[in-house]
């Protein structure tokens, strides 16, 4: 059972392509449920006081079983072509170029292995000085756009209902000239939903603490599944981690 403690930080060692984590979670599922049926023949052949400790031992291997479910997903984009993970809602799916995400045209592209994640956090840096673009990302129905500037940096962080949503909410843009933000040409962005808020953080030397957090309650329960956004090949997404958060 000790095996059962081990977290996801402790057993993946800091995050691995998401491909190789989802094959050992798969493989821990089938361990977990091996186990599982295993110690239920026991429990029925026991007397009632081994009962009361295999069924705390079940208790264990339960939440042990549910903490694997919430298993994330992850993609480093290190690779020629974006696969079959990646599937346009709408337009362009957007592709690799630089190990890196980016997009032509205007891309709104769901990533499969995190459909039940509520959480993503991806790297999203400017290339090149443009204006009128974003890049982003969505989890349910909430998207989340960085909008560069001339000056080649992002000058706006703005929450919106995702196309497909059927929300009308307007949204809102934390921006350098209402002076919520500095701009910055790459941050670390999280984007997480719990009920019908969703919250950011925003990590500009990459150090782990936000730089600037924000959320914004779009009125309607939004959901989970993670997906990018973009609409520019000035903008790029990296480093895409996905998880299940409270
Ligand atoms: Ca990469
Ligand atoms: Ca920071």
């Amino acid at each position: 059972m000790e095996t059962l403690s081990l977290n996801r930080g402790g057993w993946f060692g800091g995050w691995q392509e998401w491909n190789t984590g989802f094959a050992v979670a798969n493989g821990m599922c089938a361990m977990h449920h091996g186990r599982l049926r295993s110690a239920f023949r026991e429990f029925v052949e026991k007397p009632l006081g081994a009962k009361m400790k295999l069924a705390r031992s079940l208790s264990i291997l339960l939440s042990a079983m549910v903490s694997t479910t919430a298993f994330a997903a992850a993609d480093n984009f290190n690779r020629a072509t974006l696969g079959a993970n990646w599937v346009p809602l709408i337009g362009d799916s957007g592709h690799i170029a630089n190990n890196k995400y980016t997009s032509d045209g205007a891309a709104y592209t769901k990533f499969t292995p995190a459909a039940n994640d509520n959480q993503a956090t991806v790297t999203i840096a400017v290339t090149r000085k443009d204006v009128g673009h974003y890049g982003g990302v969505y989890v349910g129905k909430a998207s989340l756009k960085l909008r560069p500037a001339m000056s080649g940096k992002f000058e706006a962080v703005c929450f919106e209902p995702t196309v497909l949503s059927g929300l009308n909410t307007p949204g809102k843009c934390f921006t350098v000239s209402n002076q919520d933000i500095t701009g910055f040409a790459k941050a670390r962005v999280t984007l997480k939903t719990s009920g019908s808020t969703a919250y950011t953080d925003i990590d500009t030397n990459n150090d782990g603490v936000p730089e600037w957090s924000f959320s914004y309650d779009f009125g309607a329960v939004l959901g989970a599944g993670v997906g990018l956004l973009g609409n520019t090949n000035a903008v790029t997404q990296d480093n895409l981690k996905t998880s299940l958060a409270n």
